[in-house]
């Protein structure tokens, strides 16, 4: 399988740390776009025009991360990283579609922070941060009951969190969410995160 990725992607993280957790981190070829790779190459394989697409060896293409994660899962003999039945599936899949509106609340900060002042809108700005602050505090409800090892659920949350953490978008979190923030120390030492660490 192909994975086509840019370096910084959240989503493409997801597949690379759910890969290397599940011991098949070499059965992917990972091809790493620049942003103008990625506006010329990826319409052609998934009309939104976003990372991350899988292709597999037959030529179908796979999209988004969630799917391409769980068609990683499907390829693991081993434990699973999605339960296959039962409500800790469906939780699993929940915590994971969490991380992942984390994750596009912090771009939606991010890109619009980005803009020169003229063509900022605030109130974008200030909903999206809104939003990061909800998820971040449901969160360090929860984390107290975070699965460990981490399932795909984690692994979102903590995608999330290191792209967050990269463009500083909610500065202080770790303060303001000591026990997110304290599992999430705990998870960057896996040797998935810090292979995956955003460049
Ligand atoms: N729901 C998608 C989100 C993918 C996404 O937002 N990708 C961003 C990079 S992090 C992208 O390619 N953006 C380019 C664009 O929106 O044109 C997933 O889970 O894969």
């Amino acid at each position: 399988m192909k994975c086509y990725m840019t370096g910084n992607s959240p989503y493409a993280r997801k597949i690379r740390v759910a890969a290397i957790e599940s011991g098949l981190g070499d059965e992917v070829e990972w091809v790493t776009l620049t942003r103008e790779e990625r506006a010329e190459l990826v319409p052609a394989m998934n009309p939104l025009g976003k990372v991350p697409v899988a292709v597999l060896e037959s030529g179908q293409v796979l999209l988004d991360s969630p799917v391409i994660c769980a068609y990683v899962d499907s390829l693991n003999k081993g434990p699973k990283l999605i339960p296959e039945s039962g409500d800790e599936r469906w939780a699993v899949l929940t915590l994971e579609a969490l991380g992942d509106g984390l994750g596009e609340a912090v771009i939606g900060v991010s890109q619009e922070a980005q803009k020169p002042d003229d063509k900022r809108t605030q109130g974008v700005v200030d909903r999206q941060a809104g939003k990061a602050n909800s998820g971040l505090a449901a969160l360090d409800k929860q984390a107290g009951d975070f699965n460990e090892p981490p399932l795909m659920g984690e692994i979102s949350v903590a995608c999330a969190l290191g792209y967050m953490e990269y463009r500083d978008v909610v500065p202080g979190w770790r303060e303001t969410y000591p026990a997110l923030s304290g599992w999430y120390a705990n998870i960057l030492k896996r040797q998935s995160f810090i292979l995956s660490t955003p460049v």
